[in-house]
């Protein structure tokens, strides 16, 4: 899927900005015909959750009803409209001038629709009904009732029911984008890198949507350039397809600490005639799983960084570039090479910036949560295969992206937990052969989706949910933990989770918990067991940031405060001894 561009052939149009919105609790905007347009809306921001914009919001998941209005631009006659969705969470319907575009489930990654036979010149009204609420039959699961399936439950629960800890933000929580495209359009590219010795190798694959006046004669030229090279090759598309091979003699490699991009153009031609152009950053690099070791370019990395939120005040999860810009200042700062996108697939423009600033990404499908009872089971598989295709789909071609995490923490059990993490792991493979895949777990050795994966990631509270308050046998737990993972797989792995909640402020010395002190200790302590193990290929502390999520008694001001950064990102004592720590190593 290609992110819309602005060029010679295409336009793009952002629709971000004040929205009319309404909330129905009743249902009854179906029935009122709010999808032709409605009134008595009020104005909400978007890009943004709703649930801070409003005193009423915060815990109401929906329905709701968003509407605005546009006209088009006289140079956009003759092309192909579409309207793309970058991120609306959780089900979505649309409507244009009151004709329904369709639908999309799930919360964080995009869908568009063809506009072009409906949209006119002038007032043009776009309706959107969100519906976040929280169901057992949906992935991510909430309301679950019954048989207590996780941590929330056996704490007295908590408050909007989730199977996950972080805030259930609802609403249009990335950019609207209304954008044209030539008639005869490339669609997809897809861009694979290796290397032989030095030379870089850039195979590229593009496919381009039906041809007009049939498919005779039409060609992709692909230019790749940047570090003194500047290649150009070009192919006929055979059907819908042209593919070639770039050769980049030293070529210069992408990776954390010199993320070299070059910049590859394509364009299809036909009768020497550029009919439609694209370009997408491209940084060659492999990775490649060999024995115990995480290969980057044939060298062992080890992952040091953080588990994150896209979490921030009044914004919610909505899209705020200034904070992207912040955060990887931050793990700059703080020595980070790494994150995984828990629990969900971040913004396109978050991972534009890992490419561009070289940080090692574990891309990540929205399925936090999962349960394995029967009911609604072959639903939540077909959601969580959904996710799979369509995260790789979007992410594919991001050289910072060096690993698909096709879960956390599933509530994994026989006999339905193997077959369906053995369904999505092939998937996953069968999609990109390039990158190892794995799911986060806090089983361990119970893991019955481990078997599948290429590289283990483990969460660990060792002196926290567990040993509470003793980080020295929480740690000699951990180590022995470690080993036993190790025999039973013989798989490299990554504590993709542990820390500590600490309340910016409390301190206690001898350290206690939530106390600054305890957090700091603990993370330091972990890392001492980490470093001792040559098979674990990378630490990830839970969390960047304190983020917001429901109510319970565990969360103090509903917030989780595991982050080495508050909310408003200042560090914690913690921030400062792993900058000591990863700064040095
Ligand atoms: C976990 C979850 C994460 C939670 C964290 C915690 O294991 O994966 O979503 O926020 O624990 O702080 O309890």
């Amino acid at each position: 899927m290609l992110y819309p561009q602005f060029n010679r052939f295409r336009q793009s149009h952002d629709l971000s900005g004040f929205w009319d919105f309404r909330f129905d609790p009743e249902g009854a905007g179906e029935g009122q015909g709010w999808s032709r347009g409605f009134d008595r809306g009020r104005p909400i921001a978007v890009p943004a959750s709703w649930n801070d914009q409003f005193e009423e919001g915060r815990d109401y998941l929906g329905p709701a009803w968003y509407q605005t209005r546009f006209d088009l631009p006289w140079n956009w006659d003759g092309k192909r409209l579409i309207v793309r969705f970058g991120s609306v969470n959780y089900l979505a319907e649309a409507w244009l001038n009151g004709t329904h575009l369709g639908g999309h489930e799930g919360g964080h990654l995009p869908f568009e629709f063809d506009i072009t036979a409906l949209a006119k010149l002038e007032a043009n009204c776009l309706v959107v009904r969100v519906d976040g609420e929280l169901a057992g039959d949906r992935v991510p699961p909430g309301n679950v009732t019954g048989e207590a399936v996780d941590f929330f439950a056996s704490h007295g629960g908590n408050y909007p029911q989730a199977q996950f800890d972080f805030f259930s933000f609802c609403g249009i929580q990335r950019p609207v984008l209304l954008y044209a495209v030539p008639t005869e359009a490339l669609a997809d590219l897809t861009v694979i890198t290796d290397l032989q010795g030095s030379t870089g190798q850039v195979r590229v694959r593009a496919v381009k949507g039906p041809a007009e006046g049939g498919d005779a004669e039409a060609a992709a030229r692909f230019t790749l350039r940047g570090h003194g090279l500047e290649l150009a090759i070009t192919t006929d598309f055979t059907g819908d397809t042209a593919e070639a091979v770039l050769s980049v003699p030293g070529a210069a490699l992408w990776s954390p600490g010199a993320p070299h991009l070059y910049e590859l153009a394509v364009e299809i031609l036909r009768h020497g005639t550029v009919l439609d152009a694209y370009t997408l950053p491209v940084g060659i690099r492999t990775v490649v799983v060999d024995g115990d070791r995480l290969l980057l370019n044939g060298h062992p990395i080890y992952l040091t960084g953080f588990g994150r939120h896209e979490d921030f005040p009044v914004v919610g999860r909505g899209l705020l570039p200034p904070v992207i810009v912040k955060d990887y200042a931050l793990m700059d700062w703080i020595g980070a090479n790494s994150f995984r996108t828990s629990h969900y697939p971040y913004s396109e423009q978050m991972l534009d910036m890992a490419d561009r600033l070289g940080f090692l990404v574990i891309a990540e499908t929205p399925a936090v949560g999962l349960y394995f009872r029967e009911d609604g089971l072959e639903r939540r598989a077909e959601l969580c295969l959904q996710y799979v295709q369509e995260l790789i789909a979007r992410d594919r071609n991001h050289p910072s992206v060096i690993m698909w995490s096709v879960a956390n923490e599933p509530h994994s059990k026989p006999p339905h937990a193997a077959p369906f993490f053995r369904r999505l792991l092939d998937e996953a493979r069968a999609l990109d052969g390039t990158r190892p895949v794995t799911l986060a777990s806090f089983l361990g050795e119970a893991e019955e989706g481990f078997e599948f994966c290429d590289v283990l990631c483990l969460n660990r509270y060792n002196g926290w949910y567990t040993e509470p308050g003793d980080i020295a046998r929480g740690t000699a737990l951990l180590s022995a933990e470690l080993d036993a993972i190790h025999r039973r797989f013989g798989k490299p792995l990554i504590l993709t989770e542990f820390g500590a909640d600490a309340i910016s402020g409390m301190h206690a010395q001898p350290p206690e918990m939530w106390s600054e002190e305890y957090q700091a200790e603990l993370i330091g302590r972990y890392i001492d067991v980490l470093r001792s193990k040559p098979y674990v290929v990378g630490e990830h502390v839970w969390n960047m940031c304190d983020f917001k999520t429901s109510q319970g008694v565990g969360r103090a001001g509903a917030l989780n405060h595991k982050g080495v950064f508050t909310r408003d990102r200042r560090p914690k004592l913690a921030a400062h001894r792993l900058r000591e720590i990863w700064r040095r190593s």
